[in-house]
């Protein structure tokens, strides 16, 4: 038989080289893409709103003459909402509120503490003046990603919100108003590609420069991000979706195989591997994800996908799993065993971690309540789920005593010298009293 996903066993000697081959991505941005970016923010930076309209004209397919017919208010957003139909306003509220509930949780406050000499040292925290959120437009365009990506700003305190969406053939999908009406946007600009990320770094008349540029987008708008990056603060440069299975026998191979397919049903790139133990399982899992392919709309995508990247690998047992866990560090981890609880502290890459058999990872994609802006590629070693902490950043603060200043001046004093900076050091010194 045709095998529709690889089989891999760390038994093999080529385990190692072939589980590897299968984990390399890269996300190629050759040097014509990133030529033709470069030009499209030089003349967006130059010549603001005129190049806005001609480059949205051309690579949208759109007629207008002016950025007037390229904003979208508040109010239309609302009419977005309210028109929707009555489980899809249902199902965006629950989603919407779970989402706020969640990343409440995780606001940082500010803090403070004093030395030994009274003097105040803490930090501040505060929130970003203007957020960006790219928002991809046709088929990517995803209601519950301007949730994910708004929301956070929303609760971090952002004074305001701006998207942008592109509607190539001037189409426009009254979801994601309706999801940016609900997630607190104040403002749509139907703009998209590499001009839409100059037009948010740089400001143009119309469209107001932002402080951070977050959310998914194309080849053309992660290579722009990358380049306005330093201007203006990016979230991530995210990779092609990704969920890491790991079963040890508990769960309806039926399901396992539809949560696979729900990460791979995304995009040809994305990754679907399942880990397991037990050898019966895993030719139950491969039985039914054989039999169940052809019932998908998706099917092509994610036959695609499984050949390419997907995989089901056989190991001795658990501890061999985590080590695996951990090699992988997966966007997406399932833990479909019997004790999740237990497998969690072992667990130090992944970006979201989903316990049990009845987690599946698509109630996170939508409305458990924790972001599904997560780190991709591995990434997770090192970055978080997108978070409130995105949209704030930190002031350090020092209210020094006559006494603080006194002892610290001391010690500033032989560093500042040190250095040879003589007016440090005088500054430091007149404090200190004799
Ligand atoms: N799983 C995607 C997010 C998403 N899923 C949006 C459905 N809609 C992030 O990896
Ligand atoms: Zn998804």
């Amino acid at each position: 038989m045709d095998t529709l996903i690889n089989r891999l066993d760390s038994r093999d000697t080529d385990f190692t080289s072939r589980l590897d081959n299968l984990l390399s991505w890269e996300g190629v941005s050759d040097a014509e893409v990133q030529h033709r970016v470069a030009d499209i923010l030089t003349r967006v930076k130059a010549e603001g709103d005129s190049a806005l309209v001609e480059f949205s004209n051309r690579f949208d397919r759109l007629n207008v003459s002016s950025m007037a017919e390229l904003v979208i208010g508040a109010e239309r957003l609302a009419k977005a909402y309210v028109e929707l139909p009555e489980a899809q306003r249902e199902a965006l509220s629950i989603a919407a509120e779970r989402v706020r509930v969640y990343h409440e949780h995780q606001k940082p406050e500010s803090w403070s503490f004093r030395d030994e000499y009274g003097s105040l040292l803490g930090q501040k925290v505060t929130p970003l003046d203007r957020a960006g959120i790219y928002v991809p437009g046709g088929k990517a365009a995803y209601p519950s990603s301007v949730l994910m990506n708004a929301i956070p700003a929303h609760v971090a305190g952002v004074r305001e919100i701006i998207m942008v969406v592109p509607t190539p053939d001037g189409v426009v999908n009254d979801l994601v108003l309706a999801a940016a009406h609900l997630a607190g946007i104040d403002r749509v600009f139907t703009i998209g590609g590499a001009q839409a990320v100059a037009a948010l770094a740089y400001g143009t008349e119309t469209v107001p420069r932002v402080d951070k540029i977050v959310g998914p987008g194309n080849i053309y708008v992660a290579t722009a991000k990358r380049a306005v990056f330093g201007q203006v603060g990016i979230d991530m440069i995210a990779g092609p979706s990704e969920i890491l299975v790991v079963s040890d026998g508990v769960t309806d191979p039926d399901w396992l195989a539809m949560d696979l397919f729900s990460q791979a049903e995304h995009d040809e790139d994305a990754q679907a591997i399942l880990i397991g133990w037990d050898d019966e399982h895993l030719a139950a899992v491969e039985e039914a994800i054989t039999r169940l392919v052809p019932t998908m709309e998706r099917a092509e995508i994610i036959l695609a996908s499984l050949r390419a990247r997907g995989a089901l690998i056989r190991v001795s047992g658990p501890e061999e799993a985590l080590t695996l866990i951990n090699r992988i560090a997966p966007e997406h981890l399932e833990l479909s065993v019997t004790k999740p609880e237990e497998w969690v502290e072992g667990v130090r890459h992944a970006g979201a971690i989903f316990m049990g058999s009845y987690t599946s990872e698509a109630l996170g994609d939508y409305c458990a309540g924790p972001n599904h802006v997560l780190p991709t590629s591995g990434t997770a070693r090192f970055s978080s789920p997108l978070g409130v902490y995105d949209f704030q950043k930190r002031s350090s603060l020092i209210q020094c005593s006559p006494e603080g200043a006194s002892t610290l001046g001391r010690t500033a004093s032989v560093l500042a010298r040190g250095e040879s900076l003589t007016a440090h050091a005088r500054s430091a010194e007149n404090r200190i009293i004799d």
